[in-house]
């Protein structure tokens, strides 16, 4: 017997789902009545907007009007019936303080979507130079890591260029999210909400992403981004950034929970915890012999071995146990293989990097940028920082002292 789902049924149910999962509700029942109320108020006010204008605001930000096209989510408004364009459940609350920031809902499931398949792909011309500079702001995308060359390409396809001026806010936490973004140039400030105040809790400089999150889990954005400079970002629009990055994630999570769940430093997270580090982690594979990490350079990323192994190597005045030391001469201090990260003590302690590592055989590597390890792993910080502590006692079983090392 068949039974057909009524259109939009999976929708009001996965949206009630994700809003349970956020906010933890004591009582479904109850939750569920102020849920469907607060989406039926909102239904009927915004039907009645609509008529009078089918017009979407939006906050404005600085685009290149040669590379932008008039309206690409047009098409997306249309569909999205069932919820309205700003939808997001406020909870009669209890406390003032209830705002979402926190990203905790399970992510978008992307094979439910029909929708994807029927979304044409979105294509911004641009010129050589415009491709070479957009190419090279997003080699080191780790999101983009695990696509493949035509998913890569269709991306690069759909990025529009957006200037911003100094002080210009391009993502403000709270709101709903539209774009993702790519840094091309500027520097950007990240602020989050911190008893109503905001605070600064770290900056892009030139490169990186940011603006993910609230469209992986369709939550409210969880920071506001602040450009401190003039400067320029590549943006990938809502649905694009789901048809290719979110579906890639599904696959990402299959192939890489049970390694993940194997890791011993992250038994300390929840599982849903365990996940959001997939859907964030890049792969990157290096080759024999290749420097991953540089002594004294700054801290971007932090890395565990997925295959192959590397070694760590530390430059010291003296070398143990010869006679005539050579000033800048490495020494391998350890190695990591399978299931084994590193990376992590610049991040921690603030510092530039302790010891070069280089790849030792073909090595693959999972790799998390540093606002993701601070967003994620903190509750793993206390177990790395008694291993830190550990390779101080060998430091100085090995060298004597610390005061030896030149970094
Ligand atoms: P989004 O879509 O929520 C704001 O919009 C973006 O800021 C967010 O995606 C991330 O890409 C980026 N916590 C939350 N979001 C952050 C953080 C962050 N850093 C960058 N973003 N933390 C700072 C970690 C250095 C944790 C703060 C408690
Ligand atoms: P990082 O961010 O400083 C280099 O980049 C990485 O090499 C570092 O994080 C650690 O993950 C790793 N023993 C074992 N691993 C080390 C050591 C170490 N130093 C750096 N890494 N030491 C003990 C030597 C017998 C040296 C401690 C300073």
């Amino acid at each position: 017997m068949s039974v057909e789902i009524p259109a939009g049924l999976t929708d009001l149910l996965k949206g009630y789902t994700a809003e349970v999962l956020v906010q933890r509700p004591p009582d479904l029942l109850e939750f569920a009545v102020q849920y469907f109320s607060s989406l039926k108020e909102q239904r009927g006010a915004e039907s009645s907007a609509r008529n009078a204008s089918r017009s979407r605001v939006k906050r404005a930000v600085a685009f290149d009007e040669d590379t932008v096209p008039s309206d690409s989510n047009e098409e997306e408004d249309d569909k999205e019936d069932y919820f309205p364009d700003d939808f997001t459940f406020k909870r009669p609350s209890t406390s003032k303080s209830s705002r979402r920031v926190s990203v905790c809902a399970e992510p978008y499931n992307p094979d439910d979507d029909e929708d994807d398949v029927l979304q044409p792909k979105v294509i911004y011309p641009k010129t050589d130079q415009q491709r070479s500079r957009l190419q090279e702001a997003c080699k080191d995308i780790l999101l983009f890591k695990t696509l493949d060359a035509e998913q890569f390409s269709e991306i690069l396809d759909a990025m529009f260029e957006v200037h911003v001026k100094a002080q210009e806010h391009i993502i403000e936490q709270g709101d709903d999210g539209d774009n993702f973004y790519v840094i091309d140039r500027g520097v950007y400030d990240i602020e989050v909400k911190q008893d109503g105040v905001n605070c600064c809790v770290g900056k892009y400089h030139n490169k990186g992403c940011f603006g993910e999150l609230a469209l992986m889990y369709r939550t409210p954005r969880a920071a506001t981004i602040i450009a401190s400079q003039p400067g320029a970002l590549w943006a990938l629009d809502r649905a694009t950034f789901h048809r290719l990055i979110v579906k890639n994630n599904a696959k990402k999570r299959k192939t890489y929970e049970a390694f993940i769940e194997s890791l011993p430093l992250l038994e300390c997270l929840e599982l849903s915890e365990r996940m959001k580090i997939v859907d964030v982690l890049g792969v990157k594979t290096f080759h024999d012999g290749e420097q991953i990490i540089k002594q004294g350079d700054e801290a971007d990323c932090f890395y565990i071995v997925e295959s192959g192994e590397v070694k760590i190597m530390i430059k010291s005045k003296i070398k143990a146990g010869q006679s005539s030391p050579r000033e800048t001469e490495e020494v391998e201090i350890a190695r990591a293989t399978r299931g084994q990260y590193f990376g992590e003590l610049a991040l921690v302690t603030n510092n530039p990097r302790a010891a070069s590592v280089y790849a030792v055989g073909e090595t693959k590597c999972l790799v998390i940028d540093v606002q993701a390890f601070e967003r994620l792993l903190g509750p793993c910080i206390e177990i790395m920082k008694r291993n830190i502590t550990s390779y101080k006692e060998q430091l100085v079983m090995l060298f004597g002292s610390s005061e030896d090392l030149k970094h």
